[in-house]
């Protein structure tokens, strides 16, 4: 609020603060290049937290948090690589290839008001880049010598947008903060891709206009190109489904964080608790331990709601007697953890529930055994592995006919978990999703593993009491070399004690 002050007072507090801020060399009108340009470097402000402005987020030598600059300028040099030796094989011939990759734009919940920004991952990931309404274009000729080019299109500096909207990092900052070859206004792109065209007729144009939020730019790239573009999508996923050291930090943070909370929310949960309360403490749990947001609109499935797969309601209140199942992960800068786990809401697994619960873990611990498996695995195979083994279990607890085996067995398992048993994971929840599930796993992949049972009421072929059940447990993985597998939901509590004990612990003091 601003309050009254005399011009006499007012005249003294400026004399104090000048005395304070400004530097004595200014006063004295002395000041050398030397400190302007010091004082220009701690001053600046640009689109994203920098080291200097946000020393807890961000290290000395880095552009994101955990990532450093150097790591991202590999990318763009690898995703080159893997470009022209993709063009040498598929056109035989040396041509220029223009790759456009568009950043995501603001989106509006209503006039003006802005839902959260989240950047278009492929843009993020190879240009380190925050902003909105940008584009990175990377361009590599057919000579063994090249080693491609890179020009980040920003938006320009604009006093009246930054007092709005905040600062921006503008063009003549852009190549120091992003390890660009070079910077330019985003309104000229149209100029600099007709000047490609135009210096290399053959040129090969990379961009994905399905992808992009950005409009103008896919008008612009379909003006130039006129639509004749590939889409690089692939070739980048091909690079992002391997995660660097620095990644993986990252993947170990986001899959620790989010096992924490989920923790924390079957410590505090009881019978009565409503599926959005659960919603609202695991999110507070994963943001107060230094996640962004949540990573996508959790599953809290009480009771019957539980065999609704994507279930996003959470607002029912879940019973004395019921389960309730919480798949949930965050984002912490840029990568994301997806956990599954049901519970009794009341702390005690009854029959059925408890049987239910004992096969499903088996299943899942025989499946993370799976994947260090000598010569690898495939998540398709994994995924015919789990039909088998739930139609197995199920078979010995009655719930599919004794007498099916091989092909039927696996369909009669199928109708109880419809889904797949695994995606891969990283920047996005379903990350990489053009990278085939038919691959082998490789050291730096990072995968889910989550079987289910779902039982739904009008289920009339199984008995009674195990209708309107529904159950899954969903761990995060990284593929190590050699045999080993980490799980990095470890903390996330999953054995049926451990659970029983967790359960309403948080409510007693
Ligand atoms: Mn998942």
């Amino acid at each position: 609020m601003l309050g009254f002050c005399s011009n006499v007072l007012l005249r003294a507090s400026v004399r104090r603060y000048r005395a304070v801020h400004i530097p004595a060399c200014s006063r004295a009108s002395l000041h050398s290049s030397a400190i302007v340009l010091q004082q220009a470097l701690h001053n600046v402000t640009i689109g994203q937290p920098l080291h200097h402005t946000h020393p807890h987020l961000i290290g000395p030598e880095e552009v994101l948090s955990g990532i450093p600059l150097t790591e991202v300028k590999r990318r763009r040099a690898n995703f080159l690589r893997v470009l022209r030796d993709y063009a040498a094989m598929q056109a035989g011939k040396q041509l220029q290839h223009v790759v456009i990759i568009p950043s995501a734009n603001k989106k509006y919940m209503s006039h003006k008001i802005p839902y959260v920004f989240r950047q278009n991952t492929d843009f993020l990931y190879l240009s380190g880049c925050q902003e909105p309404d940008s584009v990175l274009v990377l361009e590599i000729g057919g000579g063994d010598g090249d080693a491609g080019r890179s020009t980040l299109f920003v938006r320009p500096k604009d006093r009246h947008a930054e007092m709005w909207d905040g600062p921006r990092t503008g063009v003549q900052l852009a190549p120091d903060v992003y390890g660009v070859e070079d910077a330019q206004d985003v309104g000229t792109l149209k100029e600099y891709l007709t000047r490609c065209s135009f210096a290399h007729p053959n040129a090969v144009f990379w961009y994905d206009e399905q992808a992009s939020d950005l409009a103008n730019v896919s008008k612009v790239v379909r003006d130039v190109t006129r639509g004749q573009t590939r889409s690089p999508h692939e070739l980048i996923q091909r690079l992002r489904v391997i995660k660097s050291d620095s990644e993986c930090a990252l993947m170990r943070k986001t899959c620790e964080l989010a096992s924490h909370a989920i923790n924390r929310t079957m410590a505090e949960s009881f019978p009565g608790v409503s599926e959005h309360r659960v919603f609202a403490t695991v999110d507070y749990h994963t943001r107060l331990g230094g996640a962004n947001f949540l990573a996508y609109l959790p599953v809290v499935a009480g009771g019957p709601n539980a065999t609704i797969i994507h279930y996003i309601n959470n607002n029912q209140i879940v019973h004395d007697g019921e389960l309730i199942l919480l798949d949930a992960g965050c984002e912490y800068h840029g990568y994301t953890s997806d956990i599954t786990r049901t519970w009794p809401v009341d702390g005690t697994f009854r029959e059925p529930h408890r049987v239910l619960y004992e096969v499903l873990l088996q299943v899942q611990r025989e499946l993370l055994a799976c994947l260090q498996c000598a010569g690898g695995e495939t998540l398709d195979q994994l995924f015919d592995t789990m039909c088998t083994k739930i139609g197995k279990y199920l078979q010995e607890i009655k719930l599919i006919p004794a007498g099916l085996s091989g092909q039927e067995l696996s369909r009669a398992a199928y109708k109880f978990c419809p889904h797949h048993v695994s995606h891969y994971l990283g920047m996005d929840v379903h990350d990489t999703p053009l990278i085939s599930r038919n691959m082998l796993l490789q050291p730096g992949m990072v995968c889910t593993v989550e079987p289910g049972i779902y039982i739904p009421k009008d289920k009339t072929d199984v008995p009674a009491e195990f209708r309107g059940v529904g159950l899954r447990i969903e761990d995060d993985v990284l593929i190590r070399p050699g045999t080993e597998i980490e799980i990095l939901s470890k903390d996330c509590a999953k054995d049926l004690h451990a659970i029983e004990a967790l359960v309403g612990s948080g409510n007693k003091s």
